[in-house]
């Protein structure tokens, strides 16, 4: 049975990459020879302009440990990232054709393998593309996957993923992946940080998650962030922070139907800043 594409969220557009190369567990090769000298620009531009917004912005641990990605001026080779992430953390990435359905995606997660975009965005989509692509997927996810505690989080996030299937309790739990993984802040002693992969990998997010006055930013709270609605096309309205990787890994330990349980009796929240 040929993978078939999934459409992520509200986008309407028609998913992009190519899935009938896809195994029956959604991952492909990295065909590399692909690439054209353009994606490589475009890889090299997008690491660049990237790299030069994070101090003071992105959390000590990802700067410490982004050059683990290895090059900057073209798009890597993924066994050579695997190389050093399976010694650091025992993970490692896998070439996707983008974005797949949730048991996939929860089970590889699981088994401490990355899903990785193997295409990459076109030139005129620098500035933002709905899609993770593979800059977004490598620049913003990969690099905290060497740190061992937030590895450890991700997969039990797969593991609570496949349980959260079962109990039909999808979206609640995706909204604890999209204000962690994807969009999560935390607290340094100089000040509050990015660690969420869509705000490390977005040109202009990065600046406006941790320094703008508009959005609202809240201590994480599994209750209230599995409440709390999100946009996939537009910058956030609420973030919320952590005061360490530990504090995630631990809060991820219960089971959670208890409190798909509780939520599923509450109102959902918007994400703007109304609510407070
Ligand atoms: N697929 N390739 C890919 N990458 C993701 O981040 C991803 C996905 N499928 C589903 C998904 N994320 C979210 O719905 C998770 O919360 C499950
Ligand atoms: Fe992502």
């Amino acid at each position: 049975m040929a993978a078939k594409p999934v459409v992520y969220g509200a986008s309407e557009r028609p998913p992009r990459g190519e899935y009938s190369r896809a195994r029956p567990d959604y991952t492909c090769p990295q065909d590399y020879a692909l690439y054209t000298a353009a994606d490589h620009d475009t890889y090299r531009r997008l690491y660049e302009r990237q790299a030069g917004l994070l101090p003071g912005l992105a959390c000590d641990e990802f700067i410490l440990m982004l050059p683990s990605l290895g090059t900057k001026d073209h798009i890597p080779r993924f066994e050579e990232i695997n190389e050093r992430l399976h010694k650091a953390t025992g993970w490692e990435i896998v070439a996707v054709p983008g974005l797949i359905p949730e048991v996939p995606f929860f089970t590889l997660l699981a088994n401490r393998k990355f899903p990785v975009t193997d295409w990459i965005r076109t030139p005129h989509e620098f500035d933002y593309i709905v899609e993770p692509d593979v800059f977004h997927d490598l620049f913003g996810h990969v690099p905290l996957l060497f740190n061992p505690v937030f590895a450890d989080y991700v997969q039990r996030y797969g593991q609570g993923g496949l349980k959260a299937h079962a109990l039909g309790a999808c979206e609640q739990l995706s909204r604890l992946y999209w204000y962690t993984i994807e969009f999560g802040l935390i607290r340094q002693a100089d000040g509050l940080r990015a660690y969420g992969a869509g705000i490390l990998s977005s040109g202009g997010e990065l600046q406006y998650a941790v320094k703008s006055p508009q959005p609202q930013r809240l201590p994480l709270e599994l209750d209230r962030t599995m409440r709390t609605g999100y946009r996939i096309d537009d910058y956030q309205q609420t973030y919320f922070f952590i005061s360490s990787f530990q504090q995630l890994f631990e809060m991820s330990a219960p089971d959670f139907a208890p409190v798909y349980e509780r939520v599923s009796k509450l109102p959902e929240l918007a994400a703007g800043p109304a609510n407070t």
